[in-house]
């Protein structure tokens, strides 16, 4: 299977080569080609930037996804200008990221023109990272930005007895001065990522104490119980609760999307990829009134680092990707063969 293993022989992959591979497998199976180029640009940053959970891991999941019907690949967005702050995007059954495309360039605008700005996108399927949605807003366009994505109902809420929320991710992003890349942070309001739980169960690694419980609600730390029947607890109690919350509110309810339990795919054998919603926040640091928003990241970076913070987050992702740019993605020799393969190559 194309996510099988990290285990040796390995080989480098330059990048545009595995994106161009990603780009044939989807539209190979069934997404138009625009959809295709959008999904693996995607894909490929995340492996590119060792985000496992989220890169070449996932293709089996899109392709059964396809292949079962649930979602569409070759729908056109539809955006709706709602306000001079404001943009809706119907993704109409298809993925998210075509969507948040359609619109991209109309939120920059926006956020440009009136200081603020949001999209949200309903009817979506996310099945992604989320700082690629928020990351280019700060590099490329010096806006902090705020991205909140709703899943599948996998995860407890606190206190509760059965599984409700998503995992739920918030990614942000704010840029710093010139020359540095901007502040993201990118984490799952579960105390796991879904995808990492695949990945402990695939490579037989027991979870942490407090990640899960079991079909019978029984704290465990096997990754095929918290899989077959189980749950995800949010992270840090109480607190990531909350944000789960608000994450289901701002994404679905405030986009028109589906609740993490709003759906049903049961007829879809083989559905992997969530139908929800997404909310995206963009602030022009230049009309807050503030003076000088990078000079005031620099001197949080350096009281940071000053109190001992040696690693940033974000800053692993960024080491991977040189790394993986100078010298080509690393990826299983087993892995690299098998995306060939369902590219038709
Ligand atoms: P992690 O816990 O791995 O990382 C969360 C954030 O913390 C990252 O920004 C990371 O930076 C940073 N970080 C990690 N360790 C440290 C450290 N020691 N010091 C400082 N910063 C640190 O992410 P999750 O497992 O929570 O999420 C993984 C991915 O899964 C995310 O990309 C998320 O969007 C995705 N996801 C997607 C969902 C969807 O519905 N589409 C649902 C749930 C998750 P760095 O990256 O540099 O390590
Ligand atoms: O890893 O939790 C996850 C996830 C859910 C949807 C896409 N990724």
């Amino acid at each position: 299977e194309a996510n099988s293993t990290l285990s040796e022989p390995r080989v480098r992959i330059p990048f545009d080569t595995l994106r161009a591979t990603l780009a044939a497998i989807f539209e190979r199976h069934g997404t138009s080609a625009g959809v295709a180029a959008v999904l693996a640009d995607n894909c490929a940053a995340a492996e590119r930037d060792g985000a496992h959970s989220h890169g070449v891991f996932r293709i089996p999941g899109y392709l059964s996804t396809l292949a079962s019907g649930w979602v569409d690949g070759r729908a056109v967005p539809q955006v709706h200008d709602l306000a001079p702050g404001a943009i809706a995007v119907d993704a109409r059954n298809g993925f998210a990221q075509p969507a948040y495309m359609a619109a991209h360039a109309q939120l920059v605008a926006k956020a440009r023109a009136n200081g603020i700005a949001l999209l949200a996108i309903r009817d979506s399927h996310h099945f992604a990272a989320l700082w690629p949605d928020v990351e280019p807003l700060a590099e490329q366009h010096g806006l902090v930005a705020l991205a909140l994505v709703n899943s599948m109902a996998s995860v407890v809420p606190h206190g509760a007895a059965r599984p409700l929320f998503g995992t739920n991710p918030i990614a942000f992003a704010a840029p710093r001065a010139a020359g540095w890349p901007p502040l993201v942070f990118d984490l799952a309001t579960s105390s796991m990522a879904h995808g990492d739980v695949q990945i402990a169960a695939r490579e037989g690694r027991l979870l942490p104490e407090g990640t899960g419980v079991d079909a019978h609600g029984q704290p465990t730390r096997e990754p095929r119980a918290v899989l077959d029947g189980g749950a995800l607890l949010p992270f840090g109690e109480h607190k990531g609760s909350a944000l789960s919350m608000m994450v289901e509110l701002l994404a679905a309810a405030l986009t028109g999307g589906n609740f993490s339990f709003g759906f049903d795919w049961s007829g879809h054998p083989g559905a992997q990829t969530p139908r929800t919603g997404e909310l995206v926040i963009a602030i022009d640091p230049q009309r807050t009134g503030a003076a000088d928003f990078a000079a005031r990241c620099e001197a949080l970076v350096s009281a940071m680092a000053d109190a001992g913070q040696t690693r940033q987050p974000g800053g692993q992702r960024h080491r991977q990707r040189a790394d993986s740019l100078a010298h080509g993605v690393p990826l299983a020799q087993a892995t690299w063969d098998e995306l060939q393969r369902l590219a038709g190559g």
